[in-house]
């Protein structure tokens, strides 16, 4: 038998757990401002993350998916994009999201049970939240054909966690973007876990990333508690797709610190030696040890960044709480572009009964 194709999957990684760089960085991180941009918003990340939690522990929040240990993926994701490309965010990726404009009391209005805060003000060309998992392969494949019709140099990013990988969708996506070249990057958020199933029991490949080969792109691995890394490909991948050759697969290895939600209780399926250990190569260590390296920061420095961080966060917090319910009959009037007889009915109803933008 001969051998009719072969595959490799590349890894990269730019800075090493220990904050040590590997190799020459990218030229974007010769400029210590940027990777401080980047270090700031990881940071508002974890202390919103924190809140968020709290919020929901003290009946604030209806529920909340956590980001913790997730903040270099979503931020190097978010900080590799151009403005008028667009997003297809599953539901945990707000360091992307605050990158791109959206506000932490949208986030918090959302996962509040207010469906407004899932309609952001800026960037709004980006979708909303997408809970059914895997089906943002598909919406941002769609956008990217648009792009590609229009003759339009934009570009759609999408991610998905490792057990979206096992889905229909993210194959009939990634498909369709191999053959007809669209201009897309799949990130694949891989932190091992999709709620109380392990990655080992998830599937039989090596890598999610060689799951590009099926489809006929490149595939990459990526350090994805390396935000520099995380940007590199990200940036890399979109040049090519912006250059017409395609699409690309990435896949981020990271860890999911957190419980899956605040619904979830995940001491009861995972063992804490394997949560202890990830600890040791979670992005914010390794990032903060690079800028000391390099003479950007310090002690003092980090003090003042965790109290604004606070600040800002609170300022959400009290933005979000100060927002007043939406109206009873809300929920008839975004549902249909004309209201159904039957349902005007019932619209009435609830208005006579709660009284019109009453509660
Ligand atoms: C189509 C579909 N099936 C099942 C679910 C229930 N569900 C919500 S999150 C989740 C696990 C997702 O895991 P992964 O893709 O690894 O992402 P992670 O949450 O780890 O970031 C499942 C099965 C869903 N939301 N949609
Ligand atoms: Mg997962």
């Amino acid at each position: 038998m001969k051998t009719v194709a072969n595959f490799k999957i590349p890894y990269l990684q730019c800075i090493d757990p220990q904050g040590k760089p590997v190799g020459k960085l990218p030229s974007f991180a010769e400029d210590s401002e940027e990777l401080l941009r980047m270090y700031r918003l990881m940071s508002l990340t974890r202390v919103f993350d924190t809140k968020a939690i709290n919020l929901q522990r003290t009946g604030k929040l209806g529920t909340y998916a956590s980001c913790l240990g997730h903040e270099a993926a979503h931020v190097g994701m978010g900080a590799a994009m151009q403005e008028d490309d667009v997003y297809a965010p599953m539901y945990r990726e707000y360091g992307a999201q605050f990158w791109r404009g959206v506000k932490m009391e949208e986030v918090l209005l959302y996962w509040g049970g207010d469906e407004r805060g899932n309609d952001y003000a800026v960037p709004r060309h980006d979708f909303a939240w997408c809970v059914p998992i895997a089906t943002q392969f598909l919406h941002a494949a769609g956008a990217a054909l648009a792009f590609k019709l229009r003759g339009e140099k934009r570009c759609a990013v999408t991610s998905i966690g490792d057990g979206g990988t096992s889905e229909g969708a993210f194959y009939e996506a990634l498909n369709v973007a191999g053959v007809t070249k669209l201009p897309l990057v799949g990130v694949v958020v891989n932190n091992k876990w999709a709620i109380s199933v392990p990655l080992e029991i998830q599937t039989a490949c090596e890598t999610l990333a060689q799951k590009a080969v099926a489809a006929g792109i490149p595939g990459i691995q990526v350090d994805g508690n390396d935000v520099v890394a995380v940007r590199h490909a990200i940036s890399n991948a979109l040049k090519r797709a912006r250059d017409g050759e395609g699409p690309t697969l990435i896949e981020a290895l990271t860890y999911r610190l957190s419980d899956h939600t605040t619904a979830d209780d995940a001491s009861r399926y995972r063992r804490q030696d394997e949560v202890d250990d990830a600890w040791k190569y979670e992005p914010l260590i390794r990032m903060r040890a690079y800028l000391q390296d390099i003479g950007a920061w310090d002690e003092k420095k980090e003090s003042k960044l965790i109290a604004e961080c606070q600040e800002k966060v609170e300022a959400a917090v009290q933005a979000y709480l100060d927002t007043p319910p939406p109206t009873p009959e809300s929920m008839f009037d975004y549902m249909y572009a004309e209201l159904p007889e039957a349902m005007e009915e019932q619209r009435d109803t609830a208005i006579a009964y709660f009284g019109k933008g009453g509660h």
